[in-house]
């Protein structure tokens, strides 16, 4: 049997599905789970999204955002949706660690379990795997699934246009270099099934506060470093500062996109402290690898041209062994 035909007896049988995503869920994580989520309501399932915990309230317009359940704070229900599951869906991840407070719920379930995702990883733990590693997001492979599932006629206004969103954010509007022809192509039959780009484009990039603005104003004017010989900018971000400005839940969302519009510049990190560690965004352009040196020495990974990672250790120490090991990028 092949893997679709698989998942579809799966879909099937399942009497409660649950569909899942990575902690501080994305554009592509929120808009996958909706599409996902529209699909198999409409073939007459039951289904609940889960996130680990709040998303962005840019991501807040899309059809059905308002039944995604926020799994920290309503832990004990989470827990009896979660057990009660017979099919879970793993979304834009591919390990259960990704999915933070809601790990051991996750791995404590005996559902079938079904990846799809295309970050770096060769995952083990689930049933069935549907990642495709390097595509541009998890949303066009939804498209894929529920193509080949069904067929496109599947793919109603509400789907598009969670799966439009998760094809603009994790492409940074069609700009990245896995935006391949088919991207397009999806792009074009979401546009079809009556996507208004602007509007979308409005409510995920032109949402900012006039605070968070001044904030990344404030990042790039006094905080942005360059290491011009390594073509390198970064920021480091303290608690404090990140908290002076009213910025809520995603505020600093493609922060770490901005120093890239400088042409000398081929690779962006942002620090952030947070409470017992720094979160770290790399960002690199054109063959620079830089998944690789976030795995190699700050805990990361993701994809060649943007990784997440982290440090135990303090801002001083982390720019310290930064610029220490900037020649091994
Ligand atoms: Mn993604």
């Amino acid at each position: 049997m092949n893997k679709i035909d698989v998942l579809k007896e799966q879909i099937e049988k399942a009497k409660k599905i649950v569909i899942s995503t990575h902690v501080s869920p994305d554009g592509d994580a929120i808009g996958s789970s909706l599409g996902l989520y529209h699909y198999l309501i409409n073939i007459g399932k039951s289904v609940t999204v889960i996130v680990p915990n709040e998303f962005p309230t840019f991501l807040k317009w899309m059809p059905k955002t308002d039944e995604i359940f926020v799994y920290e704070g309503n832990e004990e229900e989470g827990k009896k949706i979660t057990e009660a599951a017979d099919l879970i869906f793993s979304l834009d991840y591919n390990e259960p660690h990704r999915t933070a407070m809601y790990s051991k719920t996750l791995e404590a379930s005996n559902a079938y379990k079904v990846v799809i995702d295309h970050h770096i990883g060769e995952p083990t733990w689930q049933n069935l795997n549907l990642s495709v590693v390097g595509a541009s997001s998890t949303c066009e492979l939804i498209f894929d699934t529920i193509v080949a599932l069904s067929s496109e006629e599947y793919i109603n206004q509400d789907i598009a246009y969670s799966l439009y969103s998760g094809l603009l954010t994790d492409t940074g509007s069609f700009q990245f270099s896995a935006t391949t022809p088919k991207v397009h192509i999806i792009a074009a039959s979401l546009l079809s099934k009556g996507v208004q780009p602007d509007l979308v484009h409005n409510h995920i990039l032109n949402s900012f506060s006039e605070s968070r603005l001044k904030f990344f104003g404030f990042c790039i004017n006094k905080k942005m470093k360059i290491v011009a010989e390594k073509k390198l900018a970064y920021i480091f971000l303290t608690k404090k500062e990140l908290n002076s400005y009213s910025l809520g839940v995603g505020g600093t969302e493609g922060l770490v996109n901005e120093p890239m519009k400088i042409s000398d510049i081929d690779i962006s990190i942002l620090f952030k402290q947070d409470k017992d560690k720094i979160k770290i965004s790399f960002r690199s352009k054109k063959d620079i690898d830089i998944s690789k040196f976030a795995s190699a020495y700050f805990e990361g990974g993701g994809h060649k041209n943007a990784s997440g990672g982290v440090s135990y250790l303090t801002i001083e120490e982390t720019e310290k062994k930064l610029l220490l090991l900037i020649n091994k990028i």
